[in-house]
């Protein structure tokens, strides 16, 4: 194997240098033979020419999806749709360690409940950070709902950063979505509960005991995490307070959330009653909230509010006395509330409605300015007369729930979950435009930054419940179906059917591509959960380990091909740590770890730091490795945990040499390193004469390159020095560890020199 690859690297560095280039035959089949051979329409290679990206080409867009039940996040691209990551939220994701490293688990246990370990997450809505209710694509945030949970993920490295607990819920539904200055992320309850932690009281308590709420999370955009002591929550009616979406330009400053089951319905079919869904929609409106949260904020700072579980909660009767809270009725067990681009008008579908009710912001003001209300709810709350708040209602079909935004003014897309269609509406002069079927039973949709100020139009993501007959058969659980619509036209083209295979996606928020400039290394040393050094952070030559007691602490590095260190020895019954520092610079050099049977993983991306640690409770031996292909010697990184039973002593002091050397070995390792010479001085004469650096992700493989041939001398002075002791075993494999080195940086050069000749480097000599 070790020889196979020798080979290959060879014939490699041959013809990255352009000396065998063999010309391209190219294909007799034409456009139409392939039409026909696959029984492609014209319409279909339309579809595909509008979604297909080709090899080295990137996606305009960058789509953030809920992972549903999988607690993780998906981002692919638009339009070719293909899927770029998973990011761990509130699951365990062991490819990125996560979970499975000291770092990531202090990240996932902030989620811990009343101490209890949560490992999964039903993730439904992300939300992307705005600045001037734009997309500014700095940070991601996302909701639990089974676990009422929210959590800030980076896009400077994806990463999650921070979960927090909401403090008085048992469910969170109505998150995440964020204010036009991401002042605040709000999240409304679901299920109305007691909001005093561990309290109990009977059902027949709900009206009295049982409350809903809607809380607003403090965000500190310096330190890009959510901060507990600063954000506060208003008690609500037990309505099922389901979505929620802020005001912007004239109604900034204002949050609208919708509810369900303001029945109040308690169901117990076992006791004879009828069930919750009878007795949950019986009624034909639901409760529209509209909260002035900048003046709750204002309260909640001069001390109006009750500290409920060490929590900041503005009670209702002081919202009431205050005059920041109201009541709309909005017809039928609403699900979406949507503010449109402008601010003006609030779009509201009501799942058993066949209309969309779009409210106008200013009406509502003038009624709460005259204080016109129709009633009050059973809690004192002034409810507004619904047709003193509407604009206008459209029939659209059966089952509206969310609406996005176009681009073109006045251009709304609603899902019509009941028909598996999208509507597309005209909200200013209440008019259908067209209508597009999808497959099947569309919840979510989506447009690019459809929910912002300044929708991009575009494209349109119909995000369906079922997908029933559109994939190749995987069992009774089906994929889930994400499919991509051209809306840039009058009438609406269904491109493309992207299975997804994980939980159920929810909702999904896209952003320009040009807008996440994520990094590509970190500062050697980081600890990228806190983005502070790591203090378990060693350099090239200083890694070493700690013995104190039963304590092993390893200060480890990594770098092609190479994990130092090469053995770890501990007693039995030791608690190990290991820090290890990947000492790359070049993109996408990443090293992982994983050691046999302890349950640990770190992936370690150039620049970070990690630390895993564990208890070598079993006696043995344990192989350690790099788990990323890292280098045509990967499989050779590699290491020995050697776990010595108690009272353990060493008999044999020398190992028996699995293999002998000649001094013909020697001879023959030598010409290899010559001939690799000559191949590494033409590639370094192509870099150096071209603008290489202008070009900072070459600049750092070249400084890389360097770091591996700078450790020549030191092995070439101990292969000289065991050859002169014609000590041939030793000066073999010095020579051929000089050759290692040759490898790595001729890898390095050919990739900066590929690099280079496709971005277009130009001749400075
Ligand atoms: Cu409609 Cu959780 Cu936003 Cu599902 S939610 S669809
Ligand atoms: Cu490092 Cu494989």
């Amino acid at each position: 194997m070790k020889k196979h690859l020798k080979q290959t690297v060879s014939t490699l560095l041959v013809a990255g240098l352009g000396l065998a280039a063999a010309g391209t035959a190219f294909s007799a089949e034409s456009l139409q033979d392939v039409m026909k051979r696959r029984n492609l329409s014209q319409q279909d290679l339309l579809a595909a020419s509008k979604t297909y990206v080709p090899t080295g080409k990137r996606d305009e867009f960058m789509a953030f999806s809920s992972g549903g039940q999988s607690g993780q996040i998906i981002v692919y691209g638009i339009p070719s749709m293909r899927i770029l990551k998973y990011i761990g939220v509130f699951t365990p994701e062991p490819w990125q360690g996560y979970g499975f490293d000291e770092e990531s688990k202090a990240v996932l246990r902030q989620g811990n409940i009343d101490g209890k370990e949560i490992n999964w997450g039903d993730t439904h809505h992300p939300a992307i950070s705005e600045t001037d209710g734009k997309y500014d694509g700095q940070f991601l945030f996302i909701n639990d709902k089974a676990n009422p949970r929210l959590a800030v993920v980076d896009l400077r490295d994806f990463e999650t950063k921070q979960i927090v607990v909401n403090p008085i819920y048992k469910s969170e539904h109505g998150g995440a979505f964020v204010t036009p200055n991401t002042e605040y992320v709000i999240e409304a309850a679901q299920y109305a509960t007691p909001l005093e932690n561990k309290k109990f009281y009977p059902l027949e308590e709900f009206n009295e005991k049982y409350r809903g709420g809607i809380t607003y999370w403090k965000f500190d955009r310096k330190e890009g995490r959510l901060d507990p002591t600063k954000s506060f929550s208003l008690e609500l009616p037990p309505y099922s307070q389901d979505l929620s979406d802020a005001g912007k330009g004239p109604s900034d400053g204002w949050s609208f959330t919708n509810s369900f089951c303001s029945e109040r319905y308690v169901g117990g079919i076992e006791k004879g009653r009828p069930p919750y869904e009878a007795g949950c929609s019986a009624k034909d409106t639901d409760y529209l909230h509209v909260i002035n949260w900048k003046k709750a904020a204002e309260l909640v700072a001069a001390g109006k509010a009750r500290k409920i579980n060490g929590h900041d909660v503005l009670m209702m009767e002081t919202a009431i006395k205050e005059g920041i809270l109201f009541l709309v009725p909005e017809p039928k067990s609403p699900h979406g509330v949507d503010v449109t681009p402008d601010g003006k008008l609030l779009v509201v579908a009501g799942k058993l409605d066949t209309h969309v009710s779009v409210f106008s912001f200013e009406k509502i003001m003038a009624a709460i300015k005259a204080g016109k209300f129709e009633s009050k709810d059973p809690y004192g709350i002034p409810v507004i007369a619904m047709k003193d708040a509407l604009h206008t209602q459209v029939a659209l079909g059966l089952g509206p729930l969310h609406t996005q935004y176009d681009s073109k003014p006045c251009i709304a897309y609603t899902s019509l979950y009941v028909d598996s269609q999208v509507a597309k509406w005209n909200y200013c002069e209440g008019k259908v435009l067209d209508k597009i079927s999808v497959h099947y039973n569309i919840g979510h949709l989506m447009t690019m930054e459809g929910d912002s100020v300044d929708p991009k139009g575009r494209y349109l993501v119909a995000l369906n419940k079922l997908a029933i007959d559109r994939f190749n058969p995987v069992g009774p659980l089906h994929p889930q179906n994400h499919q991509l619509i051209d809306i840039s036209n009058d009438k609406m083209q269904l491109l493309y059917d992207m299975p997804i295979p994980l939980g159920e996606p929810h909702y999904v928020v896209a952003i320009e591509a040009s807008k996440l400039k994520p990094a590509v290394r970190y500062k050697v040393g980081t600890n990228s959960r806190t983005d502070k050094p790591n203090p378990g952070a060693v350099r090239a030559g200083e890694e070493h380990t700690d013995k104190k007691g039963n304590k092993v602490e390893v200060f480890g590095t990594l770098i092609r091909s190479h994990i130092t260190p090469e053995t770890i020895e501990v007693d039995v019954g030791d608690e190990v740590t290991i820090h290890l520092t990947n000492l790359e610079r070049a993109q996408d050099e990443t090293h992982g770890f994983a050691i046999s049977t302890y349950n640990v993983h770190a992936s370690i991306e150039p620049g970070k730091t990690v630390t895993v640690k564990f208890k070598a409770d079993k006696e043995g031996v344990y192989p350690y490795y790099c788990t990323e292909f890292c280098s045509a010697l990967h499989l050779e990184m590699q290491g020995y945990l050697l776990v010595k039973p108690k009272g353990w002593k060493a008999s044999k002091t020398t190992a028996t040499a699995g293999a002998t050397y000649t001094e013909t070995d020697y001879k023959a390792q030598l010409k290899k390193v010559v001939d690799t010479q000559a191949v590494i001085d033409s590639v370094v004469a192509y870099i150096t004469s071209v603008n290489y650096k202008d070009f900072p992700d070459v600049v750092a493989m070249v400084d890389d390159a360097f770091d591996q041939l700078g450790k020549v001398k030191d092995v070439k002075a101990k292969a000289d020095e065991a050859a002169a002791k014609k000590d041939w075993a030793n000066a073999t494999l010095w020579t051929e560890q000089i050759w290692q080195y040759q490898v790595k940086t001729a890898d390095l050069g050919l990739r900066a020199k590929t690099y280079l000749e496709q971005n277009g480097a130009k001749k400075v000599k």
